[in-house]
């Protein structure tokens, strides 16, 4: 006889500029899913943990000076090293929350100027998100959120311009992937938004098959 079916885990990913509210809401996601019996565990990308992350952390926080095209591909093999961790996570049925992936990659090295196939192609073959929740924030509200750090990237004309590419990437996902979310509300009426998309996704045939891979 066969084995008794099991759902996978879904695959769920967080994108935004900075300050859009996306380390709160995965947190808030992780623990409500958690609360209500679906086993899930969270995830960041760059992890600065990992031993790429680490090179990631020092080129970020501008102790160290990398070519575009490194800390590229840094990006991107930062998340092969989590890649197989997450199938089987997925696999054994749990789901996966994720803040940034494979989208903030290419948003932020595209707009230095490397080309858009050449960005795409390091993360090709990744685990497909099942979901992206697109945490979309006016530049007002995030100023008002406190501005901006110190970290390379976080100056409102890099942000600009990360979000047109962004709302380029989505539209090359499919929005049956790629969710907007109105980040600009409150902090509980977005958590609630999310959970609603979530719950879709949730119910989603998608989670009797394989996890897919990312634009292959
Ligand atoms: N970032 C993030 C990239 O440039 N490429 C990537 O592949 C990823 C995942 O890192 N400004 C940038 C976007 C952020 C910065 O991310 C640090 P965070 O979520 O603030 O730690
Ligand atoms: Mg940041």
């Amino acid at each position: 006889a066969a084995a008794p079916s099991r759902r996978r885990g879904a695959f769920i990913v967080f994108e935004g500029l900075d300050r859009s509210g996306k380390s709160t809401q995965v947190q808030r996601l992780v623990d409500a899913l958690n609360a209500r019996g679906v086993q899930t565990k969270g995830a960041r990308f760059p992890d600065r943990t990992l031993s790429t992350g680490k090179m990631i952390d020092s080129y970020l926080s501008q102790k160290a000076d990398l070519d575009d095209r490194a800390i590229h591909l840094l990006f991107s093999a930062n998340r092969w090293e989590r890649a197989t961790q997450i199938v089987e996570d997925l696999r054994n049925g749990v789901t996966v929350v994720c803040d940034r992936y494979a989208f903030s990659g290419i948003a932020f090295s595209a707009i230095k100027g490397l080309s858009w196939n050449w960005c795409r192609a390091p993360d090709v073959g990744l685990p497909q998100p099942d979901l992206v929740l697109f945490l979309r924030v006016s530049p007002e509200v995030a100023q008002q959120r406190g501005g901006f750090g110190q970290e390379r990237y976080e100056t409102s004309e890099v942000q600009g311009k990360v979000e047109k590419a962004f709302t380029r990437l989505g539209q090359s996902v499919g929005e049956e992937v790629w969710t907007e979310i109105d980040a600009d509300k409150g902090v509980d009426e977005v958590h609630e938004e999310i959970v609603r998309r979530v719950e879709q996704a949730l119910g989603s045939e998608a989670l009797d098959g394989e996890v897919k891979k990312l634009w292959e």
